[in-house]
């Protein structure tokens, strides 16, 4: 077990006994771009997890050591600053958060790795940031409320990482739960859990092996258009404050004036709210069917109005649309690649995985790797179950 070999690890580097804690990568059956934009998301977490052995060292260094990498970093605690090494800065950003909020950290050791894959739209730096401050947490005794985990989690995406990200990919890793998926409104900050039966379904993750670089300054951009959205719609109705205030006959009263690709994305982002709210209803309902289509939906919206999928996602998509036993398929994340999310009846599975990764390669010449997600509790300590 991994994580026990990271434990191990640990103790011979640093010769104690650490902390052990586990924090989940994350699905969202829909509700993509939403959530920076004030709407609802329905994300989980999922049995591809990050692993930390972390202990207090009586030093005034952070030593920290990525397992999966063999790469060390060493930092000074007075003077933890972005660093040159990416996977080191999620680990520093949460640490230069807490700081900020008045927390005194004193040294410590830290070796983690985990099986969330890297680039893949499972929110492996979410996982990374909320694991960090749930050990650092726990050792200090910060008495840190989860929700503050989740948003102490993003800061440090939007200081370090400089991706502006929305608070799904945090709160999904820490507020968790095993066989639920869970309804977030990021206005409020309420949330809603709403079970995931893998009686009749399952869901499938197809990893389509690109990152495009576009990924991160893409994202930034299509933020920004939304702001400009709004802030043309806030001259005719003053109550406006994000696109979650907004309806479509607004947006059509003032197409002209926001322009065809403002009005594009923000003509997603106002339908992509309704239809996570409409997976709801038909999740209660046990209408899969009904899901499904609110997942091909969001896809084509997400391809063709907010302009975030690639060519190898889309073929995804395509396939799984014509496969049996699926109900639906969707680009997941922030896009320009990693996963599809695929619902699949339970006993098509086996064929669907093999169906999948035949047509990708005779179609793209590309090989396809597809997990199967379970669904599990957020962040905590690490025990063997
Ligand atoms: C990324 C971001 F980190 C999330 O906040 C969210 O915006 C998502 O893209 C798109 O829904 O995962």
């Amino acid at each position: 077990m991994l994580a026990h070999d990271i434990a191990a690890a640990f103790h011979q580097r640093f010769g104690t006994d650490p902390l052990l804690v586990r924090a989940p990568g994350r699905i969202n059956l829909i509700g993509e771009h939403t959530d920076y934009n004030a709407g609802y998301v329905l994300p989980a977490a999922i049995d591809k997890e990050m692993y930390f052995a972390v202990a207090l060292n009586q030093q005034h260094t952070i030593r920290l050591h990525a397992y999966d990498l063999n790469q060390s970093e060493e930092v000074a605690v007075d003077a933890v600053a972005p660093s040159e090494t990416q996977w080191a800065n999620y680990l520093l950003g949460v640490v230069a958060q807490l700081q900020q909020r008045g927390v005194q950290v004193p040294g410590f050791d830290c070796v983690f790795g985990g099986t969330v894959p890297a680039g893949a739209g499972l929110s492996s730096s979410a996982a990374v940031e909320c694991g960090m401050l749930f050990a650092l947490n726990t050792l200090l005794q910060a008495q840190l409320e989860p929700m503050q985990i989740a948003k102490l989690g993003q800061a440090a995406e939007h200081e370090y990482a400089k991706v502006m990200c929305g608070l799904m990919d945090q709160f999904a890793s820490v507020f968790g739960q095993a066989g639920q998926v869970v309804r977030l409104d990021c206005r409020s900050l309420d949330y809603e859990y709403f079970p995931f039966d893998t009686t009749a379904c399952r869901i499938v993750l197809c990893n389509s092996g690109v990152k495009h670089s576009l990924a991160s300054s893409e994202y930034n951009t299509r933020r920004q258009e939304c702001e400009q959205g709004v802030a043309v719609l806030r001259r005719h109705y003053p109550e406006v404050q994000t696109l979650r205030d907004v309806t479509l006959e607004q947006l059509e009263a003032h197409r002209d004036e926001l322009g065809p690709v403002v009005y594009r994305r923000c003509s997603y982002v106002v339908e992509e709210n309704q239809r996570v709210i409409e997976t709801c209803r038909l999740l209660t309902q046990n209408d899969l069917s009904g899901v499904g289509q609110q997942m091909y939906a969001s896809h084509a919206g997400l391809s063709e109005k907010y302009e975030v999928s690639c060519k190898e996602l889309d073929v995804l998509v395509e396939i799984a649309q014509t496969t049996p036993g699926v109900y639906g398929s969707r680009m997941m994340g922030g896009g320009f690649g990693g996963c599809t999310i695929n619902l699949v009846a339970t006993e098509q599975v086996a064929d669907f995985v093999q169906h999948m990764k035949t047509q990708y390669q005779q179609q793209l010449g590309l090989p396809l790797e597809t997990y199967e997600a379970t669904i599990v509790d957020g962040v905590g300590l690490f025990t063997d179950k």
